[in-house]
C-alpha cells in the first residue's frame, strides 16, 4: 500500500472515531449531566473536586506493588483485536505521533485528587486511528507490564483528554508513576489509566479488568460518586 493511501485510511478512521466520540457524548447524559462536587469548574465545566474527594498536594503512588523497569528503547505498545490492521509501536514511532500538551486532574477512588498536572502525550484517538477499529468495536481492554488490566468503553477512551503520557509537570514520567508510558483518563477515576501500558486490545463486547472484576464500578465516574458496583 502506498504511504498516501495508508495516510488517507488513517484520516478516515480518525474521522469515524471522532463521530463515535460525539455520538457517545449525546448518549451519556449521566456523565455530562449533573456533576456533583466542589471547587472551581475545570475545563469540562465539572467541579474540580468531585464529590467525596480531597485535594492532595503530593502525588501518591498506588498500584499492585510491582514496578517494572522499562527503558524507552525497550518499550513496545501492541495494538490489536477488532481492527483492520494490527500494530506494534516502539518509542520512535510513538514520538512521531502528534504530541499533545494538556493540563488535567487525577482522581483516585481512595478519595485523593491531584489537580492540575501538566502532561505531554499522544491522544488515544490517534493511536486507535492507526489500526482502523472495526465499526463493531465497542470497548478497549488495556494491558500493562505488571499484569494489571483495565477496560473502557470506546466512547470514554476517545475523549480528547485521554492520553498516553510520557511527561508530567515538565519531567519524564517516573517509573513509579508508570513510565516510560502510561494512560490517563481525566474524566474517570484514575484506576482506568494503566501505568506501564503494554497493549491496547479492541473488543466487540465488554470484558472486566483487574479492579472491575473485584467490585470497582465499571463506569467509574467521579462526579457521580460512582466508585463500586
Ligand atoms: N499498571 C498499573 N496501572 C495502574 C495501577 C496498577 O496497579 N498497575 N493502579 C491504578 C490505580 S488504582 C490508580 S489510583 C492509579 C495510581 O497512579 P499513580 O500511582 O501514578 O498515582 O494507577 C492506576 N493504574
Ligand atoms: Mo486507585
Amino acid at each position: 500500500m502506498s504511504d498516501d493511501s495508508r495516510l488517507e485510511r488513517i484520516m478516515r478512521s480518525r474521522l469515524r472515531l471522532r463521530e463515535r466520540f460525539l455520538a457517545g457524548k449525546a448518549e451519556s447524559p449521566k456523565s455530562d449531566g449533573q456533576p456533583q462536587g466542589s471547587g472551581k469548574l475545570n475545563a469540562h465545566g465539572y467541579p474540580s473536586l468531585p464529590i467525596g474527594q480531597t485535594e492532595s498536594r503530593k502525588w501518591p503512588v498506588l498500584d499492585l506493588g510491582i514496578h517494572p523497569e522499562i527503558s524507552p528503547s525497550e518499550w513496545r505498545l501492541k495494538v490489536y483485536g477488532a481492527c483492520e490492521v494490527e500494530s506494534e509501536l516502539d518509542w520512535a514511532r510513538f514520538m512521531e505521533l502528534e504530541q499533545i500538551e494538556d493540563v488535567s486532574d487525577f482522581h483516585c477512588v481512595t478519595t485523593w485528587s491531584k489537580l492540575g498536572i501538566r502532561w505531554v502525550g499522544v491522544r488515544f484517538l490517534d493511536i486507535a486511528a492507526l489500526v482502523e477499529p472495526h465499526d463493531d468495536a465497542t470497548h478497549v481492554f488495556i494491558h500493562a507490564s505488571d499484569g494489571y488490566t483495565t477496560n473502557l468503553s470506546l466512547e470514554e477512551a476517545l475523549k480528547p483528554d485521554v492520553l498516553l503520557v510520557t511527561q508530567a509537570d515538565g519531567e519524564p514520567l517516573s517509573r513509579e508513576h508508570g513510565g516510560p508510558v502510561r494512560m490517563i483518563t481525566p474524566q474517570l477515576y484514575a484506576w482506568k489509566g494503566a501505568k506501564w501500558i503494554s497493549a491496547i486490545e479492541f473488543l466487540t463486547a465488554d470484558r472486566l479488568g483487574y479492579w472491575e472484576e473485584r467490585g470497582y464500578s465499571n463506569t467509574a465516574r467521579p462526579w457521580d460518586d460512582d466508585r463500586y458496583s
